[in-house]
């Protein structure tokens, strides 16, 4: 049984969550030991071939994070965008993902068309309005395990310090669970202030960052700054890219796959990360040889 992510957070545990986009990618997080997944928004459109920019719909994420949720036991933290529309739509947006087994949905505080944070252009919420969204988001959880990770995006539109703080406190009113502050410094310098400041300030609930432009920083230093969970949002699916170009352009060069043969997952690890060796359909069959190729 997974710790869920109070748990850990109360084991004084730090939740790495991985971003992940399809149920592969989410099983292979689970076998490399990560304590939550992260189904990120950049992640799902690019697997869709679309940009992070509000593209997608809200039910074409909440089929990616149900096809997350049911290919592992992992705890998943949704990304959610700003809601998918105004605190009505938030109201059932967190019924889907409630209902769905999602531990936790992550709303940020931007206004639509809302992008990707390392793109330019964003505007924020007003935080009265972004609060009623997360006063919806609480008054419409059935389980109680249910998390509402409320994200500051105030760094990455280029507000104050001052700004992120007040805007945290307001959140927290507003009942978030735990409060990710984002930034795209190269240095986790405003993760660090935020966290020093916010605490003075007297925030209490957790906090989530992602180090995305800060990856010199280690997990065990993030933790000391006082952060609880650490979302690895993109680094699978660039990885994924990195890979599947390495075996197109082998591939389209050699004419042959000889020589990549060792460097590419067999079809036995494949049937064997999908679990194709518990088929009852395919017990019965045992007795007969392996189709063509089933060994290679
Ligand atoms: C995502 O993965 O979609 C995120 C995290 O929202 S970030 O790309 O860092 O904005
Ligand atoms: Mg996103």
């Amino acid at each position: 049984m997974n710790r869920t992510i109070r748990q850990l957070i109360a084991d004084d545990v730090p939740v790495r969550a991985i971003g992940v986009h399809d149920g592969l990618s989410a099983i292979l997080a689970q076998k490399a030991g990560f304590e939550a997944l992260w189904a990120g928004g950049l992640g799902i459109s690019a697997s869709h071939g679309v940009p992070d920019a509000g593209i997608l719909t809200m039910t074409e994420f909440h089929q990616d994070a149900v096809r997350i949720r049911r290919s592992t036991t992992l705890p998943v933290i949704a990304d959610v965008d700003a809601g998918f529309g105004d605190v009505d739509v938030v109201r059932r947006m967190v019924k889907l993902y409630d209902s769905a087994g999602i531990d936790a949905v992550c709303i940020e505080d931007k206004q639509y068309p809302k992008r990707n944070s390392f793109l330019d252009g964003h505007l924020l919420e007003e935080p009265s309005v972004f609060a009623r969204k997360i006063e919806a988001a609480k008054s419409s959880q059935q389980s109680d395990e249910f998390m509402v990770i409320a994200r500051l995006e105030s760094l990455i539109a280029g507000s104050t310090m001052e700004d992120a703080v007040s805007r945290a406190l307001v959140y927290a009113k507003a009942g978030a669970d735990a409060i990710l502050i984002h930034s795209r410094l190269k240095t986790p310098a405003e993760i660090e202030t935020f966290s020093r400041e916010a605490r003075t300030a007297g925030l209490t609930v957790p906090l989530f960052a992602v180090p995305t432009t800060y990856h010199t920083t280690s997990v065990d230093q993030l933790h000391e700054m006082g952060i609880a969970g650490m979302i690895y949002a993109n680094q699978l699916i660039r990885g994924s890219i990195t890979a599947m170009e390495h075996v197109l352009s082998r591939l389209y060069a050699d004419g042959s796959t000889t020589a990549m043969e060792p460097e590419i997952s067999t079809l036995k690890e494949l049937f064997s990360l999908v679990d194709t060796d518990t088929l009852d359909g395919l017990k019965s069959w045992s007795g007969l040889a392996p189709a063509v190729g089933a060994q290679a």
